[in-house]
């Protein structure tokens, strides 16, 4: 059985929403990934780290996704099996994992991007940070003007992928997605999605 491990949240909640998606039994176990208990698991003391039960420990969000995504092709996840379909999913998930996740970088650990210590200088780094999340949205919600999923005309776990950074997005830039209302939109239908609400739910994000 496949057994994930989170926090609350963070990028590793899209694995949960693929794991619901999916169907089949699956277990969570919560960690702080900065635990040197975690660290026994996964020494980079990061989530998403998923054991697949079978001798296989798996890290790295975009390949934890697709990896689920083949061992399950009749969940439909994984995209059309065409060269441009599939180069298309890796490229909207490379999107996440190069793109728009380390533009949050600098608003959650601004300390890690200056030598500075004072308040305004690591002030100066979240707002970089905020500018650089606004330009990824801009290329998200125009690519997402007049679609219903990233890739193709139904979901893939690289909609799992978006839900997590999206939700970031919303709580951290004045205005929310305010200026972004395609990609507004595609949030607030996986936010309606009952697979999605069952992750966050189990997350403690959301009440019943
Ligand atoms: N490249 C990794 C990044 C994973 C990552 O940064 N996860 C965050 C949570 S969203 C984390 O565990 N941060 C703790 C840390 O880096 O110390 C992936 O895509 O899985």
């Amino acid at each position: 059985m496949n057994k994930l491990y989170y926090a609350p949240g963070a990028c590793s909640l899209s694995v949960h929403i693929v794991l619901e998606w999916l169907g089949d039994a699956y277990e969570t176990v919560r960690v702080n990934p900065g635990d040197s208990e975690f660290k026994q698991i996964n020494p980079a003391g990061q989530v998403p780290t998923l054991d697949t039960g079978t001798g296989f420990l798996l890290t790295q969000c975009a390949a934890i996704l697709g990896y689920l995504a083949q061992t399950h092709p009749g969940a439909g996840l994984g995209g059309e099996a065409d060269p441009v379909a599939q180069a298309l999913l890796h490229r909207w998930s490379a999107f996440f994992t190069g793109d728009v996740h380390p533009a949050f970088f600098p608003l959650f650990m601004p300390q890690r991007y200056t030598t500075a210590e004072d308040p305004a200088s690591l002030d100066g780094v979240r707002e970089a940070g905020r500018v650089l999340v606004r330009k990824k949205l801009d290329l998200l919600d125009e690519h997402l003007q007049g679609r219903e999923h990233i890739v193709g005309d139904r979901r893939s776990y690289v909609d799992a992928y978006s839900v997590p950074m999206i939700r970031w997005a919303a709580a951290m830039l004045p205005g929310g997605l305010g200026d972004h209302p395609a990609v507004r939109r595609h949030h607030e239908r996986m936010l309606a999605d009952a697979g999605v609400r069952r992750a966050m739910i189990d997350e403690g994000l959301i009440e019943t």
